[in-house]
């Protein structure tokens, strides 16, 4: 595996790789990696002939009271997991180059950033609209892998893929899950035992309303409620939002007619976490889950 630490570099190699002609895969991540990451790198390892991945704990996409500082920076081990997966290509660039002072330059993807984890964390699709920007200007890959975990920021970066007529395809992967459910993440190393028996709830208060949406309610005001129950039941986790949204626009949607999908962003200590899942409508099928845009 390459490791390319500036931009210039990773550009100039990828577009080698353009040149020859093969297809090129880009898995953006910000480290710290568990099998949630691992498996769009083994999709992108069967769907492409080259896979790039990058490494970037992004300073914009944090706010200023969230935990940019004590994010997980687990650089080794991570490289020792692509090495393993067959990664051939790592981009992990310094703050500095992708920002250098003077940067005036940033991407914003109306409207859409604001609703569900855009809402509770103002400029933080800013920040993952304007990165995911340049890494496609600096890799240019034919496909891009992002997992269904963020529904928010892949419904943000397929607006800004089609507004901007950028030419690459996005991949979204299913939600990779612990045993017992909770979707993994790199902030579930924050959790404490206690925690993360706690954690579970999110998962548990979306099977719920799934069970109930496949029992025939249709009514999203009727299935929030009792997905809220849900979550209540654990009274030291703290809801942020418990939202029933349209998976493209993630404008809410007042009954399961079309596709539809659940989100939820709560507290459990001071760990932010988010967990969703689709709910097809009468007689359709859920896109997003290993599908392409
Ligand atoms: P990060 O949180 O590191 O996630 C990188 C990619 O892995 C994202 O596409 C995310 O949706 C996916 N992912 C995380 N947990 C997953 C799980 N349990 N199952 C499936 N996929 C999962 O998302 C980001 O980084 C950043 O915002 C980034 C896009 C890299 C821009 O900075």
């Amino acid at each position: 595996m390459r490791i390319l630490d500036t931009p210039e570099q990773m550009h100039s190699v990828c577009a080698e790789i353009r040149r020859s002609g093969r297809r090129l895969g880009l898995v953006p991540t910000m480290g710290a990696l568990h099998d949630g990451h691992l498996s769009l790198v083994r999709m992108a390892r069967a769907q492409c002939e080259v896979v790039a991945a990058s490494i970037f704990v992004n300073p914009l996409q944090f706010g200023p009271n969230e935990d940019f500082s004590k994010y997980p920076r687990t650089f080794e081990s991570d490289c020792r997991k692509l090495e393993s997966e067959k990664v051939d290509l790592l981009f992990a660039p310094a703050p500095a180059s992708m920002y250098p002072r003077g940067a005036k330059t940033f991407v914003e993807v109306a409207d859409i950033s604001d609703r569900l984890d855009g809402r509770s964390r103002p400029g933080h699709f800013r920040g993952v609209a304007t990165v995911v920007t340049k890494l496609f200007t600096i890799v240019q890959p034919d496909l891009a892998f992002f997992g269904q975990k963020d529904a928010a920021q892949v419904a943000v970066i397929q607006q800004l893929v089609r507004d901007l007529n950028l030419n690459v395809e996005i991949v979204v992967a299913p939600i990779v899950r612990e045993a017992d459910g909770l979707a993994m993440s790199s902030r579930n190393a924050y959790l404490s035992p206690q925690e993360r028996k706690q954690a579970v709830i999110l998962y548990r208060a979306l099977n719920r309303v799934q069970t109930l949406a496949d029992r025939g309610e249709r009514n999203s005001d009727e299935l929030i409620a009792r997905g809220k129950e849900v979550i209540a039941e654990e009274p030291s986790v703290r809801l942020d939002y418990f939202e029933i949204v349209n998976p493209r626009t993630l404008e809410p949607v007042s009954d399961l007619r079309n596709c539809a999908l659940v989100a939820v962003a709560a507290w459990v200590g001071g760990t932010r976490l988010i967990d969703n899942m689709l709910l097809s409508g009468a007689g359709e099928a859920a896109p997003g889950l290993g599908g392409k845009e």
